[in-house]
């Protein structure tokens, strides 16, 4: 195949032409719909350009964006199927260069989003010199591609137009669901706050410290962000967390010294399936 043929050649960006500002590849306005009982093998067989744990990059050009998609995880399954299925054709539709990670917290305690996305960075960046992280909740489909997966000069919020919040975004400052920073952006915000274990409060947490660091927040045109979510209740091992506006008021004290320099977790296991790299995780009870 053409990558192939790049890897053995050790081909580097003086080898090949820059990708096109903006891909031929691009369809615009995307008809979603969730194909029932997705397996594995089978969106592989769909994406037969993807490597082995999750790698992509355009066979012809040299892409302008590297990108490492992380998405933080646990027992949804079915949820990660669909977001593989319409992710992997849409981001190579885009021509960038990409690898999607999945960290799954598998110990009992209560979920932390947080501390999973800091973990998804700082494995990530071990893999590869990524220029990009996308921060992407394992629920949220989407449905146009000129939403573009690379970044900006600013931190970008991607998920500005959700069907569940009749899509529009819920508030100004919001920065949950698809995120994107620059290495440098997220190591000057000490990355994500650890701390926050349950439901809420951390992507608050987050926009606080991009705010806190004189950076502001940039999105795609409403009719470029927009997203599909899939349907799920409350998950058990992740309730509300009732100390979420508490933390929320010292963000500005706490920030320096909660994040990705007081991170500790352990590593449990690395694997490169057909669609992804797994990073599985005990993330310990409390920071
Ligand atoms: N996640 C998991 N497993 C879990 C919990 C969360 O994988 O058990 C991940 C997943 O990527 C998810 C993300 O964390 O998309 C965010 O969690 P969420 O989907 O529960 O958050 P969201 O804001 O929830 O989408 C909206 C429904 C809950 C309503 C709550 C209260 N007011």
């Amino acid at each position: 195949s053409g990558l192939e043929q790049i890897q053995a050649l050790n081909l580097t960006e003086d080898d090949l032409p820059s990708c096109p500002k903006s891909s031929p590849f691009l369809s615009g306005p995307l008809k979603v719909s969730f194909p029932l009982h997705l397996t594995m093998d089978e969106i592989a067989q769909k994406n037969p350009w993807v490597q082995m744990g999750g790698h992509y990059q355009p066979p012809n050009c040299w892409a302008l964006h590297h990108t490492a998609v992380i998405i933080p995880y646990r027992a949804r399954r079915k949820h990660l199927y669909q977001l593989l299925y319409h992710l992997h054709p849409f981001l190579q539709r885009q021509q960038i260069h990409y690898t999607i990670y999945v960290v799954h917290q598998i110990d009992n305690n209560t979920f932390n989003r947080g501390k999973l996305l800091n973990v998804g960075f700082k494995e990530a960046m071990k893999e590869n010199n990524w220029q990009c992280i996308y921060f992407h909740d394992v629920d949220l489909i989407p449905e146009d591609d000129r939403n573009v997966y690379g970044c900006s000069v600013l931190p970008m919020h991607s998920a500005v137009a959700i069907d569940k919040f009749q899509y529009k975004l819920p508030y100004q400052t919001y920065f949950g669901g698809v995120t994107a920073l620059r290495p440098t952006h997220y190591l000057k915000i000490n990355g994500f706050p650890n701390n926050y274990w349950g439901w809420g409060g951390e992507d608050d947490d987050i926009a606080s410290r991009i705010f806190l660091n004189k950076m502001f927040i940039t999105r795609p045109p409403a009719a470029f962000g927009r997203y599909r979510m899939l349907k799920h209740g409350h998950d058990k091992g992740n309730e509300v967390n009732p100390k979420r506006f508490h933390l929320l008021s010292s963000t500005h004290i706490r920030w320096r010294r909660n994040g990705i320099n007081t991170l500790n977790y352990k590593l449990l296991s690395k694997e490169q399936t057909q669609l992804y790299t797994n990073f599985t995780v005990n993330l310990g009870s409390s920071d």
